[in-house]
């Protein structure tokens, strides 16, 4: 039982598991807490994977994806989505530079880059971020290999795709030199794509993509010690996010960030990070699409952050101690060519920064038990500078503009937040067969800048993509959900069965109400406390037929709703469908093929406060093949949405940010191809 023990030790504080990522073609998904075997369902190269490292949330149980454009996929986990998840980039806690979330945190690193992403399945521990309100999620890039053997040894990776739905391709390429000692390396990445087609060759507007990427790095390791620094650059240039009011003209800017960890043995351990990050972006809404009166919007992110944690041992387990702390700076200013132009600094010197601290410890308790216990502090301060505006007058569109002005530069802007996460996570090994895990926690999150500091009516709400404008509200409280999580994992030699059932009760949660203010057909929201509550299941099955056919199969359901609504009204907004995926795999040393089916129910359960649109469900069709001619060549291709059927996702949005256009189409069929090389 001991190795058992260890191992479910091991997981919990993440230690990574770079080799197994290094020589796939595809990142290595990873779920914490899970039967799902790493790669069960990325074995089969996937032409949005390739591109997109959130789409591979789509695999994940519990996840998905709000896809605001081609490149701009917020993660979503069991309805909980955007700042309520924390997510790292190769440890660091990254700041949008988009008020409305065009380059969310998976953004940063495009997928052929990225060597893994893990999920926590259920309620994540505290050790694993500040504010895993709904969950914690982290990517890592690839980085190249030290040598095994005493020489100088090369590894990299290359690898180049084609898709036919977008007219898309991509390359990249990473080369590390090492010895056992050193480490360097450097990559590089380009994708482009135009407007996608939607059923019998129609496009769909708005969702052309650009980006080009590089990192670069050292590592060292020696005895125990592990160092490594590491840049990663984005430069995303023209691409459409048609769910939002504009799009993307670039996105442009880096990420240091540095860490070392000291393995001192017999369970002691020190690791640090740290990071600083600057992003420039522009928007618009005319350069990709057309507009009545035109717009732009300049903003700037700063951030850095530090963490630290030290492992002990303690009793039959680990005890950790840590620290975490950032600091990010935001400012936007807009554009607007009418009445001889007007000029608005909507963000001015904006601060929000975090320092927390907290212990966790993992352990046995009896026999087959482990337990997880964890406890944070956080402190979160944030302020913001007078905003402005050019015009002295009011806008046709907004006759407040002036008195939210006044309003908001006389107030006090200064908040601070104190929050106490508590987590407690039970794992019982029943039998050789059946293992159960139940979990408790309460977690926290501060309002975002934007809840807090959006001084008049505007669609700069961190990529809700409703077709709302909102205004935020300076007294907010902080969010307080409380979680309970239960999980079997059955398994023998050939089969696997996982369902978790959880509920989350949320204490001022953040959501829209209606003002007075706007029309009755596009009324204008203000940021609110609430209470909501979340429950629901996710499930993940295989089955090993034969040595070569295996099957794999996974279900979502989750239900959100407002408590004691005072409308009668509940429906929370962008909740997933009932959604399900399986796949039938045919699997021999040099080629594979699979079949895979994709189903989303409709969803009629949809917030009534933003005018939510029911969406229908649909089915599509997936078939993937990938063949190995020689050792770490491998040639992947696939038709994707054999049927061509036109869908439309409910986590999408509406066409250009208008609910009167209806939601935005996904793609048609996709015939792919990919060539990878790794050595
Ligand atoms: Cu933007």
């Amino acid at each position: 039982m001991k190795t058992k023990i260890s191992l479910a030790i091991a997981t919990a504080l993440a230690i990574p598991l770079q080799a197994v990522a290094d020589h796939e073609q595809l990142p290595t998904i990873i779920v914490e807490g899970s039967a799902m075997r790493a790669g069960t369902f990325g074995t089969a190269p996937d032409s949005s994977g390739l591109k997109d490292t959130a789409s591979l949330l789509k695999r994940v149980p519990g996840a998905n994806v709000n896809r605001n454009g081609p490149l701009t996929g917020i993660a979503s986990y069991r309805g909980m989505f955007g700042n309520r998840i924390n997510i790292s980039i190769d440890g660091a806690n990254m700041k949008e530079v988009g008020p409305n979330s065009m380059d969310p945190p998976l953004s940063h690193i495009p997928a052929p880059l990225t060597g893994k992403l893990t999920v926590h399945r259920g309620i994540s521990p505290v050790s694993s971020g500040i504010e895993s309100f709904g969950g914690s999620m982290h990517a890592e890039s690839k980085k190249g290999r030290f040598a095994e053997g005493d020489g100088v040894e090369t590894s990299g990776t290359a690898s180049m795709g084609y898709g036919s739905v977008d007219d898309g391709h991509f390359g990249a390429l990473l080369g590390a030199v090492a010895t056992k000692n050193h480490k360097l390396y450097l990559s590089g990445s380009k994708e482009q794509g135009r407007d996608y087609k939607i059923k019998n060759n129609q496009k769909q507007e708005n969702t052309r993509y650009d980006r080009e990427a590089f990192t670069a790095g050292y590592g060292y390791q020696r005895e125990g010690h592990e160092f490594g620094i590491n840049y990663s650059n984005n430069n995303t240039g023209h691409t459409g996010t048609p769910a939002l009011p504009m799009d993307i003209v670039y996105v442009r800017g880096g990420l240091y960030d540095a860490n070392y960890s000291w393995d001192l043995g017999d369970g002691f351990k020190l690791k640090t990070n740290v990071f600083y990050q600057k992003m420039r972006h522009w928007m618009d809404n005319y350069t990709i699409r057309s507009s009545a009166i035109d717009m732009s919007n300049r903003t700037e992110v700063e951030a850095g952050g530090i963490d630290l944690a030290v492992d002990v041992p303690l009793f039959d387990g680990i005890l950790t101690v840590g620290v975490n702390g950032d600091q990010a700076n935001h400012d936007a200013s807009s554009f607007m060519d009418m009445m001889g132009g007007i000029d608005t600094n909507f963000f001015n010197g904006v601060e929000r920064d975090r320092y927390s601290v907290f212990t966790e410890w993992t352990g046995e308790i009896a026999d087959d038990m482990v337990i997880e216990l964890g406890a944070r502090y956080t402190h979160t301060w944030s302020d913001a500078g007078e905003a402005s505006t050019s015009t002295m007058m009011n806008l046709a569109t907004n006759p407040d503009l002036q008195a939210d002005l006044a309003a908001f530069n006389d107030a006090d802007r200064k908040r601070n937040f104190n929050e106490v996460d508590l987590a407690a996570v039970l794992r019982y090994t029943i039998s050789s067969a059946l293992d159960m895990e139940v979990g408790l926690a309460r977690k926290n999150r501060a309002p975002t800048y934007q809840e807090l500091y959006l001084w008049t009516n505007n669609g700069a709400v961190g990529g809700f993509a409703d077709g709302s404008t909102y205004i935020g509200d300076l007294n907010l409280d902080h969010e307080t959900a409380y979680q309970f999580d239960l999980g079997f994992d059955w398994h023998n030699e050939d089969a696997y069965v996982a369902p978790r059932f959880f509920y989350h009760y949320v204490d001022d949660y953040i959501q829209g109400e209606l003002t007075t203010r706007g029309t009755p057909s596009n009324p204008i929201l203000q940021w609110s406390n609430i209470a909501a509550q979340f429950y629901g299941v996710d499930l993940e099955a295989g089955y090993t037929i034969t040595d070569n056919w295996r099957v794999d199969a996974g279900l979502n359901y989750v239900r959100g709703e407002r408590v004691n609504s005072p409308t009668g009204d509940s429906d929370l907004y962008r909740i997933a469908p009932l959604n399900g995926r399986a796949q039938v795999t045919y699997e021999q040393s040099q080629w594979m093929g699979a079949i895979e089916g994709v189903f989303y129910a409709d969803q009629g359960d949809v917030a009534g406060y933003n005018q939510e649109q029911a969406t229908k469900g649909y089915m599509l069709l997936n078939l993937r093949g990938k063949y190995e001619p020689y050792h770490g060549v491998v040639i992947g291709t696939g038709i994707e949405n054999v049927l061509d059927t036109k869908h439309f996702d409910h986590l999408g949005g509406y066409v250009n940010h208008d609910r009167s256009n209806g939601r935005i189409a996904m793609p048609g069929r996709n015939i792919y191809a990919t060539l990878s090389y790794n050595w």
